[in-house]
């Protein structure tokens, strides 16, 4: 069955202008565009996207790294789209990540690590809904 998953491309990303190759892995990948912006989000937008994160030491540096510089959030459909996109993007420590994943190839550390996929169906809807109002979903 066909479902969604959220992604952010982060701002090291950004920064390193792989956007579009980031992109073109994710279309060559099988991946549907049902939704996407380029913006910045401020700290309190990240501290509340990340809540779950909030007892961890790296709370703090990722709300300042979430926040430090333009994001491209998006809504992917494919069949299996979060597990599929999870391997796809590959391991949070990019040192750790599969050859040929995203992660491998445009991240530079574990803090650091050039996008962010949905872990399960029901956090996609979630973080889907964070970014999107159904007007802007294609
Ligand atoms: P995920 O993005 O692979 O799902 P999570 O454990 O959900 O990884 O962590 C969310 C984000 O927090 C990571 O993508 C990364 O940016 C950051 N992060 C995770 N672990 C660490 C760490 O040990 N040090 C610094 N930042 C981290
Ligand atoms: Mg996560």
């Amino acid at each position: 069955m066909s479902n969604i998953t959220f992604t952010m491309i982060k701002p090291d990303a950004v920064r390193n202008n792989y956007i579009g190759p980031i992109l073109a892995k994710i279309n060559q990948a099988g991946f549907k565009i049902v939704a996407m912006k380029f913006l910045k989000i401020t700290k309190e937008q990240a501290a509340q996207f990340y809540i779950v994160h909030k007892d961890r030491p790296f709370y703090n540096e990722l709300i300042e790294y979430m926040s430090s510089g333009p994001i491209v959030a998006a809504i992917l459909e494919k069949e299996n789209a979060v597990e599929d996109f999870r391997k796809l993007i590959g391991a949070t420590d990019p040192a750790k990540a599969e050859p040929g994943t995203i992660r491998k190839e445009f991240a530079k550390s574990i803090a650091e690590n050039a996008i962010h996929g949905s872990d399960s169906n029901e956090n996609a809807i979630i973080e889907a809904n964070f970014f999107f109002s159904q007007l802007e979903r294609f």
